[in-house]
């Protein structure tokens, strides 16, 4: 596992350069999911595929921006499933953006998640690997990735992250919100996941919400590249995440591409969803 954690940080050295120095212009194509890929999402993909191909314990890798598996070593013991560059059109007005990885062992399941880390690359870049248990904060200085510490959410936070726009929100998600207003909760919201949701672990608390909306009634965040990675950390780090109804983690996965609605939060804002949720389907 150490071998994968260290590909992911040499994989980060050179998406960060990119990041910098790369083209932001839309590329000819469309990823699986029909989204135009820019540019930064092929470069950044192209390395991580490239790094990882150097990992003999790597057995396959599907990315967010490839349609298929794609199998690296037979004798291999992990699967992994990556969002290179998520949020990538928020380098365009300067925004944070990051990678998410989803560390799989067996079958490509929530049930099969051992590990996950994820990448933002922002003023700083930081790297937050969720293993064994612990969520472990890291910074880029001085060519190396340093560990600065361990993160746990406390029991209750101020913050809230809404995803998609009220339009689209049911009935009862846009009273959650609203209730959650009331009680002095602040908005905090870049439309870049990585950041939205590691503001919240570092803030010590919150909620952040992506619910089955009116246009994309299953969700519009990916099972295996974004939802499962960052539920494994939050549940580390002493939260929870949710689907409206159950662990995001025991819900089942038909397809490798799958989205689903998300709550992910401490304690007492998860307990909130499933009050509201609990007579909705
Ligand atoms: P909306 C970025 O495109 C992304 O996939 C996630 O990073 C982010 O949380 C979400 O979409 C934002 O979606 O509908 O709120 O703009």
């Amino acid at each position: 596992m150490q071998e994968i954690f260290e590909a992911i940080k040499e994989a980060s050295k050179q998406i960060q350069d990119v990041i910098e120095l790369g083209d932001t212009a839309k590329s000819e194509n469309e990823n699986s999911t029909g989204d135009t890929q820019l540019k930064l999402d092929i470069a950044s993909d192209v390395i991580i595929e490239k790094v990882f191909a150097t990992v003999p314990s790597i057995k396959a890798i599907v990315s967010e921006e490839q349609e298929e598996i794609v199998h690296l070593n037979d004798k291999g013991e992990y699967l992994i499933a990556y969002d290179p560059l998520d949020g990538s059109s928020l380098v365009d007005v300067n925004l944070s953006v990051g990678s998410i990885y989803g560390i799989y062992k067996n079958d490509f399941t929530g049930d099969n998640i051992i590990a996950s880390v994820y990448v933002v690359f922002g003023p700083r870049v930081e790297m937050v690997v969720a293993y064994k248990n612990s969520v472990k904060l890291y910074r880029l200085f001085d060519g190396e990735f340093n560990y600065i510490k361990d993160i746990k959410l406390e029991e209750k936070g101020k913050l809230t992250a809404t995803g998609s726009t009220q339009m689209c929100w049911p009935e009862h998600h846009k009273e959650l919100i609203n209730s959650m207003y009331k009680d002095g909760y602040y908005l905090r919201y870049s439309g870049g996941m990585v950041p939205d949701l590691h503001q919240i672990l570092l803030k010590g608390g919150g909620l952040f919400s992506y619910p089955g909306t009116t246009d994309k009634p299953k969700g519009k965040l990916r099972q295996l590249f974004e939802v499962f990675p960052f539920a494994l950390a939050y549940e580390y780090a002493g939260g929870q995440a949710v689907n409206g109804k159950s662990r995001v983690l025991e819900i089942e996965t038909t397809h490798i591409h799958d989205t689903s609605p998300c709550f992910f939060g401490s304690k007492d804002e998860i307990k909130r969803v499933l009050e509201v949720y609990k007579d909705h389907v």
